[in-house]
């Protein structure tokens, strides 16, 4: 019975003895698959459940993000309807106040706005309407043929500080009392990048048609300028009559920066009118000039109209040079970096070459500069308003290779850090006109005004927003500071006649209202206000929405579908 029971248990127990398979291979082979069935079933299960999983989240992150952009258009539409009915689109800047910034960022922005109001109320008070205000006399002249300069120049800064009322009463102003038809000889250089550029820039952020209508009104009274034998543009022009001629003292001659900076406006006044005959006009300039654009890209400051080739004249990255080079890099970037604007970054990089020629250092400290070049002689001497470069070559940096891109981004920082010191050496800590380099002695003033310029907080406010190294804000800072110091008065902000006494002067330039405290107003804000990405300053920081380029003989297609996304708010606003 005990051997009957020990046997039967044996039976029940057999499956667990190792050699129960051993002896049949096919049971063995049997136990393998049913083993690894089981484990690819639930290792495929554990699969699933985990990309399951993850879809689930990225599908909750979807919603909330819709979530939040329904809740911005909505916020949008409400505050566009409320603030205008002959808004499109428009940039809500408010959405800054819910961006979290340092509290010491955010103070110094304060004080910057309120440096922008002091001067604003000075010019409403005293000179409105007029071109620039007169401080020290306490009224307005009108030194670019009574456009209302400043008011113009002002809009976008008005704008993007959140001050509301000023914007609004300067845009009653532009629909009601702004008259183009003047007797007067304008430069079609500062109209361009002061009047047309401020009001495309006024109608990018305000979506407000009345900009454009002006905008265009201007820029058709400058158009005939471009009717040369050369294409390249007359610098002066009858706003009323359209009669254009060069100034006496060029000898006949146009001037480089004056013929290469309409390029930003006239190719976004095509892209927003669809009418291609800006951009046609001023892409031919650079056209004519590529033909014999020379190895280092470097061009005399005067250019025959007639012939379209640069006579003898000084080669400069400071006056009547300076922002030939910035639009070359600017269109660029405006046109989306794509194939057809190709050859303005290719233009850009050749003269970027000749640039490095020019760069020497100053004995005993080692300060980089730029210098000037008359035939073959280099002279040391560089403007302060050549600081706008660092920043342009800060911008241009990242669209080279690796190597290169670091090579130009130090020497970016090395510029800005020579026009840092073109303040910090003077008794007012404000800079001179220009700067000579004599060996032993570092920096000396030359010509030893200074009248409000912004290009160096320019180049500051570049490479902090391209490097985020905090040093720039603190220089823009000290320089902010020293205008305060020295340039506020009862009624606005002066110049000053000489750096070294402080002795003042009695204007107030419009493009400290546009430049000056807008770049220092940028430097204390997130980088979001007013994207790089999505924008690009003319060359008076005037920043312009950076849309699809225009396709010649596609130009009306293009306008309607854009005007149509704009509708549906696909453009972010603008
Ligand atoms: C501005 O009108 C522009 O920045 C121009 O390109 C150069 N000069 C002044 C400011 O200094």
């Amino acid at each position: 019975m005990a051997r009957s029971r020990s046997s039967s248990s044996m039976i029940r127990w057999r499956y667990l003895n190792p050699a129960y398979y051993l002896k049949r291979p096919k049971r063995l082979a049997l136990i393998f698959m049913v083993f690894v069935s089981i484990s690819i079933f639930v290792w495929d299960r554990q699969t699933l459940v985990r990309e399951h999983e993850e879809e689930l989240l990225q599908l909750k992150e979807e919603v909330e993000r819709l979530q939040i952009e329904l809740g911005e258009l909505k916020h949008e539409d409400v505050v566009s309807v409320k603030k205008s009915n002959t808004t499109t689109t428009k940039v809500d800047m408010k959405k800054m106040d819910g961006v979290a910034t340092d509290p010491i960022e955010a103070q110094r922005r304060e004080k910057v706005k309120d440096a922008m109001l002091h001067a604003w109320t000075s010019y409403e008070k005293y000179a409105w309407g007029h071109d620039e205000l007169q401080p020290q006399s306490k009224n307005g002249v009108d030194s670019f043929g009574g456009l209302g300069a400043t008011l113009i120049d002002s809009l976008d800064t008005l704008y993007i500080m959140g001050l509301d009322e000023q914007f609004q009463r300067a845009r009653e102003w532009v629909a009601t009392s702004l008259d183009f038809n003047k007797n007067y000889d304008a430069s079609v250089f500062e109209t361009t990048i002061r009047v047309v550029g401020g009001l495309l820039s006024a109608y990018d952020l305000s979506g407000d048609n009345v900009f454009l209508e002006k905008a265009k009104d201007i820029a058709d009274r400058l158009l005939p300028a471009w009717n040369t034998p050369s294409g390249i543009p007359y610098n002066i022009i009858n706003l009323a009559h359209g009669n254009a001629h060069n100034p006496g003292w060029t000898g006949g001659d146009s001037i480089l920066a004056d013929s290469g900076t309409e390029q930003l406006e006239f190719i976004a006044l095509t892209q927003r009118t669809g009418d291609p005959k800006y951009q046609e006009k001023v892409e031919n300039v650079i056209l004519v000039l590529n033909k014999t654009f020379p190895d280092d890209g470097l061009l005399p400051i005067y250019i025959n109209p007639h012939r379209g080739t640069n006579s003898h004249s000084t080669i400069t990255f400071g006056a009547m040079g300076d922002s030939f080079y910035e639009y070359l890099l600017k269109v660029w970037i405006q046109g989306n970096k794509t194939s057809e604007v190709k050859h303005y970054r290719e233009m850009w990089e050749t003269s970027m070459k000749g640039l490095l020629s020019l760069v020497r250092k100053t004995a005993p400290s080692s300060f980089t500069y730029i210098s000037e070049k008359i035939g073959n002689s280099l002279i040391d001497k560089m403007d302060e308003l050549a600081c706008f470069a660092p920043g342009m070559i800060a911008l241009g940096s990242s669209g080279y290779g690796p190597d290169n891109s670091s090579k130009f981004l130090n020497l970016a920082e090395e510029l800005a850090w020579t026009c840092y010191n073109f303040y910090q050496s003077t008794p007012t800590k404000l800079a001179g006109e220009n700067y000579f380099f004599h060996s032993g002695q570092d920096m000396t003033v030359g010509t030893s005004w200074n009248i409000l310029r912004p290009e160096t907080v320019e180049s500051l406010f570049y490479l902090w927003r391209l490097t985020g190294n905090k040093t720039y804000q603190e220089w823009g800072w000290n320089i902010f500071q020293a205008f305060e110091k020295n340039s506020r008065v009862e009624s606005g902000y002066v110049g000053l006649k000489d750096v070294n006494t402080g002795v003042k002067d009695n204007m107030m330039q419009s493009f400290f209202l546009a430049e000056t405290l807008k770049y220092l107003y940028l430097l204390f804000s997130p980088p979001s206000v007013i994207s790089l990405d999505e924008w690009v300053f003319n060359t008076e920081a005037h920043p312009l929405k950076i849309v699809p380029r225009i396709v010649p003989g596609e130009e009306r297609k293009q306008i309607n579908v854009r005007l149509r996304t704009r509708k549906e708010g696909r453009f972010g606003g603008v």
